[in-house]
């Protein structure tokens, strides 16, 4: 079964490693979100799409889900010393990536192509895709004014109350190549578990993606679990936006995309009302603490994928 993921960063990066570990290499396809991109230092810095990566390749720090395991601090404890701004912290590791990255962009490499080489010097067997090689950026409007993405999320701490989102270059860009493919490829799309708003929504925000989409099966996995986000600000941003945060209002976000809906056994008291929207509800264990969980939740999502295909 050919599997198409839609993916943010730590939670998507995870299920991506679970699928990655219960599929053959040539069925798993990852389209990750590149609206978190931006520049800092002169660089270009890609946070979902090295999450992505560097989960797949066992190199992510598994204390915070993002960054390289084992790294070390020199290039940002000299930047510290000298008076720069540290409030994006890069580890010398993950600041190779950066400079190479870049490096390869300004000589006018396209992103899926770098990011498909790196892929392969870290041995990646998985195909993982940007979702567009056009810049695309997310701005979210706040009752402190308009803030780039990392601005809002790392330098504010995602405090201010959001009200909207806006996708910057999305109109002018197109799926990368091999997405649309990927696409009319796929028997299943797995959205992952990541904040609908501002790691699933620039996705499908990119010209051609959405139409392609709706011809396919599609589940989606709740990165809401007991009314809160495993990881990040998706629980917050529901409430800011008026609605209350729960599995449901992650499957009635989605809606009529989806013909199947995952979410966790703690919620399984909303079975009824997911599946009062046409879609039909699968509840199980989805929180991924450990390795195995990423595989044993992946599993799950493939047998009920199987089973709404043959439905
Ligand atoms: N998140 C933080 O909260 N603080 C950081 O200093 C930080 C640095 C960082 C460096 C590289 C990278 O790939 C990710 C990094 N992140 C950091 C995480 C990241 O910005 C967010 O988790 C994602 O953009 C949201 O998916």
């Amino acid at each position: 079964m050919k599997v198409l993921a839609l993916a943010g960063g730590v939670g998507g990066a995870k299920l991506a490693d679970g699928l990655a570990q219960a599929l053959p290499p040539d069925d798993l396809t990852v389209v990750v979100n590149t609206g978190d991109d931006f520049e800092h230092f002169g660089l270009t810095i890609c946070p979902d799409l090295d999450t992505v990566c560097y989960t797949l390749a066992g190199l992510a720090n598994p204390q915070t889900g993002w960054g390289r395991v084992g790294e070390t601090q020199q290039a940002m404890s000299s930047v510290e010393l000298l008076g720069g701004p540290t409030w994006f912290w890069l580890g010398d590791r993950d600041l190779g990536t950066h400079l190479e990255r870049t490096r390869r962009l300004r000589a006018g490499d396209a992103l899926s192509a770098i990011t498909a080489d790196f892929c392969t010097a870290w041995g990646i067997r998985a195909r993982v895709l940007p979702m567009s090689d056009q810049p695309v950026r997310t701005f979210v409007s706040t009752d402190e004014g308009e803030l780039a993405f990392q601005e809002y999320f790392v330098a504010r701490r995602c405090e201010p109350v959001v009200s909207s989102f806006r996708f910057d270059g999305v109109a002018q860009a197109a799926p990368a190549p091999g997405v649309l493919d990927a696409v009319a490829a796929a028997d299943l799309v797995v959205v992952c578990p990541s904040n609908p708003w501002v790691s699933v929504a620039p996705i499908l925000a990119v010209p051609g993606l959405q139409a392609a989409l709706a011809a396919k099966p599609i589940l989606a996995v709740s990165p809401i679990v007991g009314g809160q986000a495993i990881k990040g600000p998706a629980a917050k941003m529901f409430s800011e936006l008026g609605i209350l945060p729960s599995a449901l209002a992650v499957a009635q976000h989605y809606g009529s995309l989806l013909r199947g809906f995952v979410f966790d056994e703690v919620d399984a008291a909303q079975n009824e009302a997911i599946a009062a929207l046409g879609i039909i509800p699968r509840s199980t264990a989805t929180v991924m603490k450990e390795r195995a969980d990423r595989v044993q939740l992946a599993k799950e999502i493939l047998d009920f994928g199987r089973s709404l295909l043959s439905a």
